[in-house]
Parts: C-alpha cells; structure tokens; sequence
C-alpha cells in the first residue's frame, strides 16, 4: 500500500495488527494456611466480580487442591487484579498469594 492510499484508509478497514486479539492472561489464587476463607470468598468477590456461590466453590477448590483460577483478562488487567490482590492481604496481614500466566 502507497503512504498517501495509506494515510487514507479508510475508519471501517483495520490492519492486520488491530485485528490481532491480545493475549490472555490467566490469574490463579494459592492456598496458604493462614488466610481465612471468608477473606478469600470477599476477594473474589470484590475484586474478580465472582457471587457469593461461585466464590465460595473457587476458594474451596483452592483451599484442596492449592491452586485455583479466579480470572482470565489482558495483561495489563490481570497485573492489576494481582497487586490489587497482594494490596488488600498485606493490609489485612494475610499471606495470600495471586500468580498469573499466558494462557
Ligand atoms: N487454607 C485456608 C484456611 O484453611 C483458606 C484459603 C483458601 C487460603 C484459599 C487461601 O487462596 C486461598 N484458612
């Protein structure tokens, strides 16, 4: 494509670039022995948007099997939940540990 066909393209058309979905991130909460589990179902709730009964079911399974996904998101979204995670359990003095991976 010419600079000036280039310049010109139109609103409707996007590049190959645009149209590329952005990786995804999966974030993952982790058991430890310390934190109470209604600090963990008050997490996911306020900050990963999870019900009372979904919430409860993820830190339950965390709680057995040491790992459990709360979120999937973007990066930058994901880096967030994660610090707005270790935040509120450092405030709290909960060991609570968030992780993330490419999915
Ligand atoms: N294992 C904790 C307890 O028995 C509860 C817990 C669940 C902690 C999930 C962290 O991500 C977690 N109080």
């Amino acid at each position: 494509m010419g600079i000036k066909a280039d310049i010109e393209q139109s609103t409707q058309e996007k590049t190959r670039q645009e149209l590329k979905k952005p990786p995804l991130y999966r974030v993952f909460l982790l058991n430890d022995d310390y934190t109470t589990m209604d600090f963990v179902v008050s997490v996911l709730e306020k900050v990963f948007h999870k019900s009372t009964v979904e919430a409860t079911q993820i830190m339950l399974h965390v709680h057995k099997n040491g790992k459990g996904l709360a979120g999937t998101y973007t990066r930058e979204i994901a880096e967030t939940k994660v610090g707005t995670v270790h935040t509120l359990a450092r405030e709290r003095e909960f060991p609570l540990k968030c992780s993330m991976e490419k999915e």
